[in-house]
Protein backbone atom coordinates (compact mmCIF):
# COMPACT_ATOMS: atom_id res chain seq x y z
CA UNK A 1 0.00 0.00 0.00
CA UNK A 2 1.44 3.12 -0.58
CA UNK A 3 1.86 5.98 2.12
CA UNK A 4 -1.05 8.11 2.45
CA UNK A 5 -0.56 11.82 1.27
CA UNK A 6 0.42 14.35 4.07
CA UNK A 7 -2.17 16.25 5.19
CA UNK A 8 -0.53 18.19 8.19
CA UNK A 9 2.51 20.39 7.48
CA UNK A 10 4.71 22.10 9.49
CA UNK A 11 5.58 25.47 7.67
CA UNK A 12 8.18 26.65 8.98
CA UNK A 13 9.31 30.67 7.91
CA UNK A 14 5.97 31.51 7.31
CA UNK A 15 5.96 35.08 8.07
CA UNK A 16 8.68 34.83 5.27
CA UNK A 17 8.14 36.43 1.58
CA UNK A 18 7.63 32.65 0.39
CA UNK A 19 5.86 31.35 3.41
CA UNK A 20 3.06 34.04 3.27
CA UNK A 21 2.20 33.13 -0.48
CA UNK A 22 2.66 29.72 0.33
CA UNK A 23 0.00 30.14 3.74
CA UNK A 24 -2.47 31.13 0.98
CA UNK A 25 -1.59 28.50 -1.56
CA UNK A 26 -1.11 25.40 -0.05
CA UNK A 27 -4.70 24.80 2.25
CA UNK A 28 -6.94 24.95 -1.05
CA UNK A 29 -4.54 21.03 -2.28
CA UNK A 30 -5.49 19.72 1.13
CA UNK A 31 -3.38 20.64 4.00
CA UNK A 32 -3.62 21.85 7.30
CA UNK A 33 -0.66 24.01 7.89
CA UNK A 34 0.68 24.51 11.55
CA UNK A 35 2.97 27.70 11.42
CA UNK A 36 6.21 28.83 12.65
CA UNK A 37 8.61 31.53 12.44
CA UNK A 38 11.01 33.77 14.69
CA UNK A 39 8.58 36.51 14.31
CA UNK A 40 5.23 36.57 15.34
CA UNK A 41 2.23 36.21 12.70
CA UNK A 42 -0.37 38.95 12.98
CA UNK A 43 -3.21 37.17 11.41
CA UNK A 44 -2.08 33.88 12.57
CA UNK A 45 -2.72 34.08 16.25
CA UNK A 46 -1.72 30.14 16.63
CA UNK A 47 1.44 30.56 14.97
CA UNK A 48 4.65 29.01 16.82
CA UNK A 49 6.71 32.27 17.92
CA UNK A 50 10.20 30.28 18.12
CA UNK A 51 13.64 30.23 16.81
CA UNK A 52 15.39 27.46 15.17
CA UNK A 53 17.85 27.38 17.65
CA UNK A 54 14.91 26.28 20.31
CA UNK A 55 15.26 22.64 20.21
CA UNK A 56 12.44 21.92 22.75
CA UNK A 57 9.66 24.06 20.79
CA UNK A 58 10.73 22.58 17.63
CA UNK A 59 10.27 19.18 19.04
CA UNK A 60 6.80 20.40 20.07
CA UNK A 61 6.08 22.03 16.67
CA UNK A 62 6.52 18.64 14.59
CA UNK A 63 4.99 16.19 17.01
CA UNK A 64 2.08 14.90 14.81
CA UNK A 65 2.82 16.07 11.37
CA UNK A 66 2.89 14.38 8.68
CA UNK A 67 5.64 16.75 7.01
CA UNK A 68 7.95 19.57 7.40
CA UNK A 69 7.97 22.25 4.82
CA UNK A 70 11.20 23.98 5.96
CA UNK A 71 11.77 27.87 4.61
CA UNK A 72 13.10 29.52 7.44
CA UNK A 73 16.82 30.87 7.82
CA UNK A 74 18.60 33.52 6.73
CA UNK A 75 17.37 34.32 2.87
CA UNK A 76 20.32 36.10 1.86
CA UNK A 77 24.18 36.34 2.14
CA UNK A 78 25.27 37.46 5.97
CA UNK A 79 28.01 36.81 8.29
CA UNK A 80 29.06 33.44 8.58
CA UNK A 81 28.35 33.82 12.37
CA UNK A 82 24.92 34.38 11.90
CA UNK A 83 23.96 31.70 8.55
CA UNK A 84 25.88 29.10 11.03
CA UNK A 85 23.15 30.14 13.42
CA UNK A 86 19.98 29.98 11.36
CA UNK A 87 20.88 28.32 8.55
CA UNK A 88 23.66 25.20 9.51
CA UNK A 89 22.83 24.82 13.35
CA UNK A 90 18.63 25.77 13.07
CA UNK A 91 18.46 23.62 10.04
CA UNK A 92 20.13 20.78 12.21
CA UNK A 93 17.59 21.62 14.79
CA UNK A 94 14.80 20.84 13.00
CA UNK A 95 16.13 17.71 11.31
CA UNK A 96 16.70 16.21 14.77
CA UNK A 97 13.60 17.25 15.58
CA UNK A 98 11.89 15.47 12.88
CA UNK A 99 13.69 12.05 13.76
CA UNK A 100 13.09 12.78 17.28
CA UNK A 101 9.52 12.48 16.44
CA UNK A 102 9.00 9.97 13.45
CA UNK A 103 8.51 12.43 11.16
CA UNK A 104 8.68 11.25 7.79
CA UNK A 105 9.51 13.88 4.83
CA UNK A 106 10.89 17.72 4.51
CA UNK A 107 10.72 19.17 1.78
CA UNK A 108 13.86 22.06 2.13
CA UNK A 109 14.21 25.35 0.29
CA UNK A 110 17.30 24.67 -0.88
CA UNK A 111 18.74 27.56 -3.38
CA UNK A 112 19.90 28.28 -6.72
CA UNK A 113 23.12 29.63 -4.99
CA UNK A 114 23.97 25.87 -3.71
CA UNK A 115 25.24 25.87 -7.18
CA UNK A 116 25.86 29.57 -7.96
CA UNK A 117 28.91 29.34 -10.17
CA UNK A 118 27.65 26.90 -12.29
CA UNK A 119 27.96 28.54 -15.45
CA UNK A 120 24.73 29.72 -17.76
CA UNK A 121 23.85 27.34 -20.79
CA UNK A 122 25.39 29.06 -24.19
CA UNK A 123 22.52 31.37 -26.02
CA UNK A 124 21.73 28.77 -28.25
CA UNK A 125 20.10 26.76 -25.00
CA UNK A 126 23.20 24.08 -25.18
CA UNK A 127 24.32 23.20 -21.89
CA UNK A 128 21.98 23.07 -19.31
CA UNK A 129 22.58 23.04 -15.56
CA UNK A 130 22.50 19.65 -14.50
CA UNK A 131 21.00 18.05 -11.19
CA UNK A 132 23.65 16.32 -10.30
CA UNK A 133 26.89 18.41 -11.14
CA UNK A 134 28.80 19.35 -8.02
CA UNK A 135 27.93 21.72 -5.48
CA UNK A 136 29.48 25.34 -6.73
CA UNK A 137 28.06 27.67 -3.61
CA UNK A 138 28.40 31.27 -4.13
CA UNK A 139 28.42 32.49 -0.56
CA UNK A 140 28.20 31.62 2.52
CA UNK A 141 24.45 31.64 2.06
CA UNK A 142 25.04 29.19 -1.41
CA UNK A 143 27.42 27.11 1.65
CA UNK A 144 24.53 26.64 4.26
CA UNK A 145 22.05 25.01 1.35
CA UNK A 146 24.73 22.96 0.58
CA UNK A 147 24.73 21.85 3.86
CA UNK A 148 21.25 21.24 4.65
CA UNK A 149 21.55 19.18 1.01
CA UNK A 150 23.65 17.09 2.83
CA UNK A 151 22.25 16.93 6.05
CA UNK A 152 19.24 15.47 4.15
CA UNK A 153 21.25 13.08 2.41
CA UNK A 154 22.59 11.86 5.36
CA UNK A 155 19.28 11.93 6.96
CA UNK A 156 18.13 9.38 4.35
CA UNK A 157 20.61 7.18 4.24
CA UNK A 158 21.15 6.56 8.27
CA UNK A 159 17.81 7.42 9.32
CA UNK A 160 15.26 7.09 6.16
CA UNK A 161 14.10 10.15 6.41
CA UNK A 162 13.09 11.92 3.40
CA UNK A 163 13.39 15.38 1.99
CA UNK A 164 13.02 16.58 -1.37
CA UNK A 165 15.52 19.75 -1.68
CA UNK A 166 14.07 22.59 -3.93
CA UNK A 167 17.01 24.63 -5.36
CA UNK A 168 14.08 27.82 -5.64
CA UNK A 169 14.94 30.04 -8.37
CA UNK A 170 13.79 33.68 -7.59
CA UNK A 171 9.93 33.11 -5.98
CA UNK A 172 8.23 36.38 -5.82
CA UNK A 173 4.90 37.44 -7.45
CA UNK A 174 6.77 38.67 -10.55
CA UNK A 175 9.92 38.82 -12.08
CA UNK A 176 11.90 41.89 -11.36
CA UNK A 177 15.14 41.31 -12.86
CA UNK A 178 16.17 40.76 -16.65
CA UNK A 179 17.78 37.50 -14.55
CA UNK A 180 14.78 36.24 -13.21
CA UNK A 181 13.49 35.58 -16.27
CA UNK A 182 15.41 32.30 -16.39
CA UNK A 183 14.47 31.24 -12.83
CA UNK A 184 11.90 32.85 -12.05
CA UNK A 185 9.27 30.34 -9.49
CA UNK A 186 6.02 31.83 -9.78
CA UNK A 187 3.95 31.60 -6.41
CA UNK A 188 1.12 29.29 -8.04
CA UNK A 189 4.13 27.23 -9.59
CA UNK A 190 5.49 27.17 -5.95
CA UNK A 191 2.73 25.70 -4.75
CA UNK A 192 2.39 22.82 -7.47
CA UNK A 193 5.90 22.26 -7.08
CA UNK A 194 5.96 21.66 -2.71
CA UNK A 195 2.33 19.97 -3.96
CA UNK A 196 4.03 17.41 -5.74
CA UNK A 197 7.32 17.18 -3.68
CA UNK A 198 4.81 16.33 -0.60
CA UNK A 199 2.99 13.82 -2.45
CA UNK A 200 5.25 11.63 -4.53
CA UNK A 201 6.08 8.44 -3.51
CA UNK A 202 9.52 7.11 -2.58
CA UNK A 203 11.60 10.13 -3.05
CA UNK A 204 14.68 9.19 -1.01
CA UNK A 205 16.72 12.61 -0.97
CA UNK A 206 15.54 13.92 -4.02
CA UNK A 207 17.30 17.35 -5.26
CA UNK A 208 15.48 19.69 -7.81
CA UNK A 209 15.83 22.70 -9.52
CA UNK A 210 12.89 24.92 -8.61
CA UNK A 211 11.20 27.37 -11.67
CA UNK A 212 8.63 27.99 -13.28
CA UNK A 213 8.34 26.41 -17.35
CA UNK A 214 10.66 29.64 -18.25
CA UNK A 215 11.66 29.90 -22.27
CA UNK A 216 15.03 31.03 -20.64
CA UNK A 217 15.10 27.78 -18.39
CA UNK A 218 19.52 27.89 -17.47
CA UNK A 219 18.75 24.10 -16.00
CA UNK A 220 17.02 20.64 -16.08
CA UNK A 221 13.83 20.51 -14.43
CA UNK A 222 13.64 16.63 -15.27
CA UNK A 223 14.03 15.51 -11.34
CA UNK A 224 10.70 18.23 -10.30
CA UNK A 225 9.38 17.00 -13.02
CA UNK A 226 9.38 13.04 -12.00
CA UNK A 227 7.56 14.11 -8.74
CA UNK A 228 4.41 15.20 -10.71
CA UNK A 229 4.87 18.71 -11.09
CA UNK A 230 3.75 20.49 -13.53
CA UNK A 231 4.78 24.36 -13.97
CA UNK A 232 1.83 26.34 -15.75
CA UNK A 233 3.76 29.72 -15.59
CA UNK A 234 6.32 31.46 -18.20
CA UNK A 235 8.22 34.34 -17.02
CA UNK A 236 8.62 35.22 -21.10
CA UNK A 237 5.30 37.19 -20.66
CA UNK A 238 7.81 40.14 -18.78
CA UNK A 239 10.34 40.06 -20.98
CA UNK A 240 9.63 43.05 -22.97
CA UNK A 241 8.91 45.23 -20.38
CA UNK A 242 11.93 44.12 -17.81
CA UNK A 243 14.46 44.20 -21.24
CA UNK A 244 13.38 47.42 -22.44
CA UNK A 245 14.35 48.66 -18.54
CA UNK A 246 17.80 46.78 -17.94
CA UNK A 247 18.55 45.42 -21.85
CA UNK A 248 19.80 42.20 -22.32
CA UNK A 249 22.41 39.97 -20.25
CA UNK A 250 25.58 40.82 -21.05
CA UNK A 251 28.01 37.71 -21.68
CA UNK A 252 31.16 40.09 -20.83
CA UNK A 253 29.95 41.18 -17.51
CA UNK A 254 31.00 38.39 -15.29
CA UNK A 255 27.71 38.89 -13.31
CA UNK A 256 25.78 37.47 -16.01
CA UNK A 257 27.72 34.16 -16.81
CA UNK A 258 27.12 32.57 -13.94
CA UNK A 259 23.80 30.93 -12.50
CA UNK A 260 23.98 33.06 -8.92
CA UNK A 261 24.69 36.54 -10.57
CA UNK A 262 25.41 39.45 -8.21
CA UNK A 263 25.66 37.03 -5.21
CA UNK A 264 28.74 35.62 -7.06
CA UNK A 265 30.36 38.56 -7.71
CA UNK A 266 29.45 41.28 -5.05
CA UNK A 267 28.75 39.47 -2.05
CA UNK A 268 27.45 41.95 0.74
CA UNK A 269 29.66 41.04 3.70
CA UNK A 270 33.21 39.27 2.32
CA UNK A 271 35.46 39.12 4.25
CA UNK A 272 33.14 38.87 7.42
P1 LIG B 1 12.33 35.47 3.96
O1 LIG B 1 13.59 36.03 4.48
O2 LIG B 1 11.25 36.39 3.50
O3 LIG B 1 11.69 34.47 5.05
C1 LIG B 1 12.47 33.69 5.90
C2 LIG B 1 11.71 33.57 7.21
O4 LIG B 1 12.50 32.78 8.09
C3 LIG B 1 11.48 34.92 7.89
O5 LIG B 1 10.10 35.10 8.17
C4 LIG B 1 12.30 34.87 9.15
O6 LIG B 1 11.70 35.52 10.26
C5 LIG B 1 12.40 33.36 9.38
N1 LIG B 1 13.59 33.02 10.15
C6 LIG B 1 14.86 33.46 9.95
N2 LIG B 1 15.68 32.97 10.89
C7 LIG B 1 14.91 32.20 11.69
C8 LIG B 1 15.18 31.44 12.86
N3 LIG B 1 16.42 31.39 13.38
N4 LIG B 1 14.16 30.78 13.44
C9 LIG B 1 12.92 30.83 12.93
N5 LIG B 1 12.59 31.56 11.82
C10 LIG B 1 13.58 32.23 11.23
O7 LIG B 1 12.75 34.48 2.79
P2 LIG B 1 11.85 33.88 1.62
O8 LIG B 1 12.14 34.63 0.39
O9 LIG B 1 10.48 33.71 2.07
O10 LIG B 1 12.54 32.44 1.44
C11 LIG B 1 12.08 31.32 2.16
C12 LIG B 1 13.13 30.22 2.04
O11 LIG B 1 13.32 29.88 0.69
C13 LIG B 1 14.49 30.60 2.60
O12 LIG B 1 15.07 29.46 3.21
C14 LIG B 1 15.28 30.98 1.36
O13 LIG B 1 16.67 30.75 1.54
C15 LIG B 1 14.69 30.03 0.35
N6 LIG B 1 14.78 30.56 -1.00
C16 LIG B 1 13.98 31.61 -1.38
C17 LIG B 1 14.05 32.10 -2.66
C18 LIG B 1 13.14 33.19 -3.14
O14 LIG B 1 13.19 33.51 -4.31
N7 LIG B 1 12.29 33.78 -2.32
C19 LIG B 1 15.02 31.57 -3.62
C20 LIG B 1 15.82 30.47 -3.11
C21 LIG B 1 15.68 29.98 -1.85
C1 LIG C 1 17.67 33.27 -3.09
O1 LIG C 1 18.16 32.24 -2.65
C2 LIG C 1 17.09 34.31 -2.19
O2 LIG C 1 16.51 33.75 -1.03
C3 LIG C 1 16.05 35.16 -2.90
O3 LIG C 1 15.74 36.28 -2.08
C4 LIG C 1 16.54 35.63 -4.26
O4 LIG C 1 17.60 36.48 -4.10
C5 LIG C 1 16.94 34.42 -5.09
O5 LIG C 1 17.82 33.55 -4.40
C6 LIG C 1 17.59 34.80 -6.43
O6 LIG C 1 18.64 34.26 -6.76
O7 LIG C 1 16.99 35.60 -7.14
Amino acid sequence: MPAPAPRTILLTGAAGKVGTLMRELLPPYGYELRLLDVSPIADAPDAITADLADRAALREAVRGVDAVVHLAGISGESSFDRILRANIEGTYNLYEAAREEGVRRVVFASSNHAVGFAPLPAADGEGLIPVGGPHRPDTFYGLSKCFGEDLAQLYWDRLGLETVSVRIGSCFPEPTTVRMLSIWLSPADGARLLHAALGAENVGHTVCYGSSANTRLPWDLSTARALGYEPQDDAEVYAEKLIAEQGEQDPANPEHTVLGGHFATRPATWPN
